[in-house]
């Protein structure tokens, strides 16, 4: 099947992203990805002593006839194709039931997809890791925001037995480094129920990715903002918000990820976590006097690149909003985040219409800033002055 051999340094593992434990490629057998899952080359066979240095590329006509890939010996997933080259980028959504995680991924996605903002960082091309991915986004998120125009309803929590989908995406950068003309990078996007993630024992059986992240984006509800929630007009503030949700969340975070690292949870964190106000659409009900930046409805564009100058002034001003309406035990636990950034976003541009509970129009505003600034922080994009 293989046309030629890589080595790898004997102590390279890759992360699934689906258990996230680290396994050996050369532990994995190579399968098919049609029904059944035929074994196309057993991990066994290549157990000899050289071949555990030695992996072979999963390329060829069989290769691709199979849409052959390594499956993770401990969960059984298929883990991507490109597993021996792609680097991984896990970005989770956390935060409270109806907070708008699911809103804000399915625009982020469409975005993405627009291709203009991925080229101004370097990108070339995105890719949908496989049809399941295509087809999920399309049937469970784009149609029904995007076409149908209509709310995404809450998202299901994971039952025992079942496990957490994420939506994977190849980004291509074309790269100087070594002889490889593409450096691949695997985006794995997490979302999950809210109303699950806050209970301690379900956040850690049945969303460990929040504990495995590379970045976390808190998307903070505005109705959960004691200083937004007053000061709408009572039609927008028809669905029950758990306030304290995202506090719950944080505290889980740093309590388990210092924990897992062996840290006193006193220390600063170094996960990035990129603090989110979603529905930023609905600060433009609030009165002036609150002064909300203007600039938060501006879309933002990175067509030209990404300008950390310009980012982390966004950032201050969301940060000084959030000071200022917020809940301040939340505000509090942001800070012992040593890595964190502000951003307002709004997935629909809009709230949904009184009659039918649908939108007459979607369109989202500054959904790529938390995920951009993810990226950047994980060394993925440059900015245009690094
Ligand atoms: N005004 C406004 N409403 C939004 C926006 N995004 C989501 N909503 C509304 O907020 C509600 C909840 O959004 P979801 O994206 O489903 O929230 P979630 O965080 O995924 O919730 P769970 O799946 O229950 O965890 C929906 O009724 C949406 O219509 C937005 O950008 N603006
Ligand atoms: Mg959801």
């Amino acid at each position: 099947m293989a046309t030629a051999m890589i080595w790898l340094p004997p102590w390279r593992k890759v992360r699934c992203p689906y258990c996230f434990s680290e396994v050996a490629l050369s532990d994995c057998d190579v399968v098919s990805s049609r029904a059944g899952h035929d074994v196309l080359v057993p991990a066994r066979a290549r157990r000899r002593l050289m071949s555990r240095f030695r992996i072979e590329p999963i390329t060829g006509e069989a290769a691709v006839r199979e849409l052959a890939s390594w499956r993770c010996p401990i969960c059984g997933n298929l883990l991507p194709a490109n597993s021996d080259r792609a680097d991984m980028v896990v970005v989770g959504l956390i935060g409270g039931g109806a907070a708008g995680k699911t809103h804000y991924l399915t625009s982020l996605v469409q975005r993405l997809e627009g291709m203009a903002d991925l080229q101004g960082v370097g990108c070339t091309r995105i890719a949908a890791l496989n049809q399941e991915v295509v087809d999920r986004y399309q049937r469970d998120y784009h149609r029904v925001l995007f076409e149908k125009r209509e709310r995404i309803p809450a998202t299901p929590p994971i039952v025992a037995g079942a496990e957490n989908r994420p939506l994977i995406y190849t980004l291509f950068f074309e790269s100087r480094r070594g002889r490889r003309r593409y450096r691949e990078v695997n985006l794995v996007l997490y979302d999950g129920s809210g109303e699950q993630m806050v209970i301690q024992q379900d956040m850690v059986e049945f969303h460990p990715y929040i504990l495995h992240a590379s970045g976390l984006i808190l998307m903070v509800d505005p109705l959960s903002m004691p200083g937004v929630a007053r000061n709408l007009p009572p039609y927008l503030r028809d669905v029950p918000v758990d306030a304290y949700a995202p506090v719950h969340l944080l505290q889980s975070v740093l309590t388990f990820s210092g924990q897992q690292r062996g840290l006193s949870s006193s220390r600063g964190l170094e996960l990035p976590l990129a603090v989110t106000i979603a529905k930023s659409d609905l600060l433009r009900y609030i009165p002036r006097t609150l002064s909300v930046p203007t600039s938060l409805r501006r879309d933002s564009s990175y067509a030209g690149g990404y300008d950390p100058a310009e980012a982390l002034g966004t950032s201050q001003e969301v940060a000084e909003l959030f000071r200022r309406l917020g809940d301040p035990e939340l505000v509090a636990l942001t800070q012992q985040f040593a890595q964190r950034s502000y951003h307002a976003v709004s997935a629909t541009g809009g709230p949904a219409i009184f009659v039918g509970g649908g939108y007459s129009m979607v369109d989202p505003v500054r959904c790529l800033d938390p995920l951009f600034w993810l990226l950047w922080k994980a060394g993925v994009i440059r900015g245009r002055t690094d």
